[in-house]
């Protein structure tokens, strides 16, 4: 395919997923694809769904997607594959229960793995996100697993962040709490069928009050039974009441604005890494300098600094 991001502003599904696996491969033609794409987004809402392992997040997702086509938009759907062994095997059941919405052309839906490449990971991401949204969908969700530092990075690429929990995680919720409260803007307790629905509510309550003196959104807590379709139009309400509330005070503007500066940012460090990489580490150089720093001859610094002065001319 001669012009993908052509094709891409045109509609074209087949290319969007090319546009996708050049950004997720790192393709030669993955900037040019992301240069011409660029100008034709800032149009789709972005919604990070983040939560631990099995808690329903994918389930989740499905039924709101189907829910946002009952209102008349069109969705986009990036599930970033579990890094860890153990949920490995849900990467198909992803595949699987999303099965009936990739015949509905209004959704597109993609997974990125992660493996070998974490660092990259979350601008691979916000470039995937970039490109549904060039592509022309309404809604886009970002699918993560956990509440680490790389699924915080990636969700920075959304507009409004759910976090999914489930009854019965006993103490794991003090463990990712500092992270949870961080990152929330909804919280759902999804798996309401199980017991301890409310007192998960009732804990997470008390963080919240903890945490959320200074802030003018307080997180609500849902709950839901996302396998049987219960609560999901409230979800739904509640994603838009977050938007209108973030608009309506400047906050979507300013996470834009920020998220378009952090970019920017890892881009150059990106491309002055593998600069310098190709300058001193492929050449042998840096063997050398190592020797000479191992001996004790000089000191990393100084050879920091010499290297950087020497590139900089
Ligand atoms: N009982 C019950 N089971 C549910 C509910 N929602 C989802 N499940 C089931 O929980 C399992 C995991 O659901 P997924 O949607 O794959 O969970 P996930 O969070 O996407 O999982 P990973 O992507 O592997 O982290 C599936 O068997 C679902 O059918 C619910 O509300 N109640
Ligand atoms: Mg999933």
């Amino acid at each position: 395919m001669e012009n993908i991001a052509e094709e891409v502003l045109k509609g074209n599904r087949f290319a969007l997923s090319k546009a996708i696996t050049a950004i997720e491969n790192e393709y030669d033609n993955a900037t040019e694809i992301m240069q011409k794409l660029y100008p034709h987004t800032g149009h789709a809402y972005v919604l990070g769904v983040t939560g631990p392992p099995g808690a329903g997040k994918s389930t989740l997702t499905d039924k709101l997607a189907k829910e946002y086509r009952k209102r008349g938009k069109t969705v986009g759907i990036i599930a970033i594959d579990p890094t860890s062994p153990f949920s490995g095997g849900a990467i198909l059941g992803d595949r699987i229960r999303m099965n009936e919405l990739t015949l509905d052309p209004g959704v597109f839906i993609r997974s990125m793995g992660t493996r070998g490449s974490l660092g990259g990971l979350s601008h691979k991401t916000a470039d995937a996100v970039k490109a549904m949204d060039a592509f022309g969908v309404d809604v886009i969700f970002v699918e993560t697993v956990g509440v680490g530092q790389s699924e915080v990075d990636i969700v920075k690429a959304a507009d409004t962040t759910m976090v999914v929990l489930i009854p019965g995680m006993g103490d794991d919720i003090q463990a990712i709490k500092a992270g949870i409260l961080e990152i929330g803007d909804i919280f759902t307790i999804n798996k309401a069928d199980h017991d301890g629905a409310d007192k998960l509510a009732t804990e997470l309550n008390m963080m919240l009050d903890l945490d959320g003196e200074t802030k003018d959104w307080r997180p609500p807590i849902l709950k839901a039974i996302a396998n049987q379709n219960i609560g999901i139009k409230e979800v739904v309400d509640t994603f838009h009441k977050h938007h209108d509330h973030i608009e309506g005070n400047g906050q979507l503007t300013v996470r834009r604005t920020e998220r378009a500066k952090n970019e920017m940012l890892d881009l150059l460090d990106a491309r002055i890494g593998a600069y310098v990489r190709h300058n001193i580490v492929d050449n042998g150089k840096l063997d050398e300098y190592v020797q000479d720093i191992k001996a004790r001859k000089t000191d990393p610094y100084t050879v920091v600094n010499s290297v950087l002065q020497d590139m900089l001319k």
